[in-house]
């Protein structure tokens, strides 16, 4: 009997240990407050064990660099975690200008607006001094092969950080992206043109860097994204606890299914993060691809092949999430969006 209880102590001090290496993760994010995909996806990351999140960086994309800020910095003392710090990264795309067609549709990297105040009040946390490209750098360069790059925005930030150290490719464990979409796979059409997907056509040229750079990457694509569907249902369950995080959830989503009960949300970012918490969520193929950077009618366009193909030299083969257990990934969500908020490790 005492060797029974010995043994089970045993085992469960083992699995504690086990659970208790969660992935170190910098968190590249075009901020975007709930319902957006990047305040969803911070939710999950900050509610789960798997993951410690050593910074934020964030870049201009679903917003400006300034408000993504602002909100990121709200949403971290909303959720009692001033204890990670903020780097701001690219106001701009490496290339991509303004247009008529970028200012008139989806996306406010452009925008010089100052940022609205956040749910709440402007944060009283502040960003740090440090760039997000220097912050990258160092943090996986203390330590290599541990540091896992979660990227749920434009690749500005990592291209840049790539190019500031070329060692810097071979010391990342893994970047998971949230962009781009592959025709050869079901649903891969664009979002934001006809066959772009928002993220990789606002930094086509970053995008294209990064898939070229080498690290080992998984690459969460609009084809599995609208394998998701954030309904009333699921959002009456998330909210039916009372927390600090549903109380932003309710000030935040709750008047869209007011006006519009109908309504409902794709999970992109929240897919992508959710991929590494548990691999097992999502389905993947590996495929060389790349991006189109040519300023023409494809531009930000990614292609994905099992081959390489002409005009395709360079390019490297990467995890690519075609499919996902929508109903474990949705009860996984809400079940952890809507617990007792997790403290600062150590806190
Ligand atoms: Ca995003």
């Amino acid at each position: 009997m005492v060797v029974g209880l010995g043994l089970a102590l045993f085992l469960l001090l083992t699995a504690e240990a086990a659970f208790s290496q969660p992935h170190l993760v910098i968190f590249d994010t075009d901020f975007i407050l709930p319902p957006g995909d990047d305040g969803m996806a911070l939710l999950l990351a900050l509610q789960s064990p798997e993951v410690e999140i050593l910074g934020i960086t964030t870049v201009a994309g679903n917003e400006s660099l300034e408000r993504g800020t602002s909100d990121v910095l709200r949403v971290l003392e909303i959720a009692g975690r001033v204890d990670i710090p903020v780097y701001r990264g690219a106001d701009m795309p490496l290339v991509h200008e303004k247009s008529d067609f970028a200012v008139s549709n989806y996306g406010k990297w452009w925008s010089d607006e100052p940022p609205p105040p956040p749910p709440g009040g402007f944060a009283k946390k502040q960003a740090e001094v440090e760039s997000a490209y220097d912050f990258i750098v160092r943090t996986v360069a203390a330590n290599p092969g541990n540091v896992t790059l979660v990227a749920l925005g434009p690749l500005t930030n990592v291209a840049v950080a790539l190019g500031k150290d070329p060692g810097l490719a071979s010391k990342i464990k893994e970047l998971v992206i949230m962009g781009g979409a592959v025709a050869s796979l079901g649903d891969g059409g664009g979002n934001i043109t006809p066959n772009a997907e928002f993220n990789f056509w606002v930094d086509p040229e970053a995008a294209r860097k990064t898939l070229r750079s080498g690290v080992p990457i998984l690459l969460s694509p609009l084809n599995v994204s609208r394998k998701t569907k954030l309904t009333k249902k699921w959002y009456d369950e998330m909210v039916a606890t009372e927390t600090p995080i549903t109380a932003l959830l309710k000030e935040t989503m709750g008047p869209h299914f007011k006006t519009e009960p109908a309504r409902n949300w794709l999970m992109y970012d929240q897919v992508a993060m959710a991929s590494l918490i548990d691999r097992t969520l999502v389905k993947t193929e590996d495929l060389f691809v790349d991006v189109d950077v040519n300023h023409g009618i494809n531009y930000g366009v990614s292609v994905g092949g099992a081959d390489l193909w002409p005009g395709a030299e360079g390019a490297r083969k990467m995890k690519v999430q075609y499919d996902l257990d929508w109903p474990r990934f949705i009860e996984m969500f809400v079940s952890r969006v809507r617990a007792p908020l997790r403290k600062a490790p150590g806190g």
